[in-house]
């Protein structure tokens, strides 16, 4: 019997750390339950994610199998536990020297870019004006630039390494948030943005977005 794969996540027009390993869940193509917990929820999302979460965190990927389960907490920890467990979804590029960079500008992005993630709040699926962009968020904006226009120059596109991995899950939330905000990009990162913005998992948490927009979940 194949595992069941409980996703929690955090609300989806907010939660960029849930967004990543949705995506990466989306194209292993395996069945999966998402639980949503409301963010900034009338102060009870704390304890209604400590139900679930040692970390008090979300994204958290509930694994069942053979009357067992298994948490895997924190985005990039649930993405490395798909690409081991699924090898034939291709989740890393196969090519060693690319697998590395992979890795390198994901982990970049999971312990970097405080400013991008200040500044440009993830609205998803939302566009809105930019906010004045202090020095810093410009400079974490040029490196994300920097990043995918080398990886795209080699790889030709329309993924970062040819074929949608882990690192354009990473980056899916940022891409969104450029987005939103007008962020000015050439035409090959619009290519780029415009590839990740129709990935059918971005188009499911759009309506997840749009749900929640419906049903009032975003007020504080
Ligand atoms: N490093 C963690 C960050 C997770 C994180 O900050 N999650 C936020 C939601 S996007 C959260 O759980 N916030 C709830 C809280 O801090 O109370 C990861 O990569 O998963």
């Amino acid at each position: 019997m194949p595992a069941k794969y409980t996703l929690i996540v955090g609300t989806a027009s907010w939660s960029s750390w849930s967004l990543r390993p949705f995506l990466t869940l989306y194209q292993t193509r395996q069945d999966f339950e998402t639980v949503m917990i409301p963010l900034r929820w009338k102060g009870e999302s704390r304890k209604t994610i400590l139900k679930y979460s040692p970390s008090g965190k979300i994204p958290l990927l509930k694994i069942t199998e053979r009357g067992k389960s298994q948490k895997v907490w924190d985005s990039l920890a649930i993405c490395e536990t798909l690409a081991e467990r699924h090898p034939k979804a291709g989740l890393w590029p196969a090519n060693a020297a690319a697998r590395a960079t992979a890795r390198a500008i994901s982990a970049e992005m999971h312990s970097g870019f405080p400013h991008v993630r200040d500044q440009l709040t993830l609205m998803f699926g939302q566009k809105l004006k930019s906010p004045a962009l202090r020095p810093e968020t410009t400079r974490e904006i040029e490196r994300i630039l920097e990043i995918w226009s080398g990886a795209l120059k080699s790889s030709k596109g329309p993924f970062l390494f040819g074929r949608f991995c882990i690192a354009d899950a990473m980056y899916a939330p940022v891409v969104s948030r450029f987005d939103t905000y007008g962020v000015k990009v050439s035409k090959p990162v619009r290519a780029y943005m415009d590839a990740v913005l129709a990935l059918p998992g971005m188009r499911e948490w759009g309506e997840m977005a749009q749900e929640e927009r419906e049903k009032n979940l975003l007020e504080r």
